[in-house]
């Protein structure tokens, strides 16, 4: 009788060539049943083996048995080196290249800053009140209690000091030392030098930023900008201030915007008035901004005051004037539709980059 192994060799052969042929894991675990499991050509192999003599069996059994191992071997080594593919091609997709990243991350545009919107505001009111024959003056932001009250007419202890809650500077010198609370004193120092150099009239502009002791909140800063206005001439009258107002009220906020004066009071003018605009985010319907009046104050102005003419020495029965003082940061408010100040301070550069 034919030995059941008599074609071992050339199935064992067969079943390596399968093996080497697998091409994933998946394929391997379909295959493996009838590679090495019992619906395998070795397992049947394995049964024919009964029908030999007890002599030739044992010896048939140790030749299946080593080339059992032999397969099973070659599976294995299989099984590692496709595990080991599989694992590579899924590192590689995974794969994330820093020189990428650095050669990405250089090649993101250089934003370029420009002008914030405050000093912005301040060069377009600036440029509104040359346009109207108005020059452009600085003053010191650090002020003596001399210019930046008692020659505005504010002495020691008066009640009016109240409207400025102050920021005190501290010099070890016995004169009192503020942060300006508004541009006004500014006026001072352009009459004194007005007067000095013989250089009368005086039709200018100061703008600047101020210090008060205020609870940041939708209109008011802590450091806020002024610009302030000053008119000394002759025969000057409340209607020539009036027509400045509503000059710069048109060309700066547009005709559909109105204005309006309210009596108000303050220590260097007299007449004094409150100076009002539609505000702009609720066009007058009344919002949180204008807490509900449909008005946003902007700034103050009146005539000025003969105590202020006498503190810096000039002859109130030959020269009149008027003057003025509004928030730059509210024109920038008003002007632009921002619901509150405070956004002006924050730093935020997607509001900040909405004003480029
Ligand atoms: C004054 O400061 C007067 N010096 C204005 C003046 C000048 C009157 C010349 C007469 C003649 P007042 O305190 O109201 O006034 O401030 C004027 C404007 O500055 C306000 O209407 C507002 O627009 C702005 N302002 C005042 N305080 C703040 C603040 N804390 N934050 C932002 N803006 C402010």
């Amino acid at each position: 009788m034919t030995s059941p192994l008599a074609n071992l060799q050339s199935q064992i052969d067969e079943l390596l060539a399968r093996i080497a042929s697998l091409e994933s894991l998946e394929a391997l675990r379909a295959a493996e049943p009838s590679l090495t499991g019992k619906r395998s050509v070795l397992s049947s192999l394995q049964k024919s083996l009964g029908g030999l003599a007890p002599e030739e069996r044992s010896d048939a059994g140790a030749t299946l048995q080593g080339a059992r191992r032999h397969v099973e071997i070659a599976l294995e080594d299989r099984r590692v080196e496709l595990a080991r593919e599989e694992r590579r091609i899924r590192l590689q997709a995974d794969r994330l290249d820093l020189g990428d990243v650095v050669v990405q991350s250089v090649r993101w545009p250089a934003t370029v800053g420009h002008r914030g919107l405050v000093p912005s505001t301040q060069r377009e009111l600036e440029d509104v009140f040359v346009g109207m024959g108005f020059t452009v003056a600085d003053g010191p932001e650090v002020e003596s209690d001399w210019y930046n009250f008692e020659a505005l007419n504010i002495p020691p202890a008066h009640p009016a000091r109240g409207m400025w809650d102050t920021f005190y500077v501290d010099l070890g010198e016995p004169e009192t030392v503020v942060l300006r609370t508004h541009t006004s004193p500014t006026q001072i120092h352009l009459m004194e030098l007005a007067l000095a150099q013989e250089a009368l009239p005086i039709h200018s502009v100061m703008p600047g930023r101020c210090y008060r002791r205020d609870t940041p909140d939708a209109r008011h800063l802590a450091t806020f900008h002024q610009i302030e206005g000053l008119v000394v001439d002759r025969d000057i009258t409340f209607a020539d201030l009036a027509g400045v107002i509503e000059t710069f009220t048109r060309s700066y906020f547009g005709s559909d915007i109105e204005s309006r004066l309210r009596p108000a009071y303050f220590p260097f003018t007299e007449p004094s008035a409150e100076f009002e605009i539609t505000c702009t985010i609720c066009r007058g319907d009344g919002c949180r901004t204008c807490s509900q009046t449909g008005w946003i104050e902007l700034g103050g102005c009146g005539m000025l005051d003969p105590a202020v003419f006498s503190a810096v020495g000039l002859d109130a029965d030959e020269w009149s004037g008027f003057a003025f003082g509004f928030g730059i940061d509210r024109c920038a408010q008003m002007r632009y539709q921002i619901g509150d100040m405070r956004a002006l301070i924050e730093n935020d550069v997607r509001f900040l980059g909405q004003f480029s």
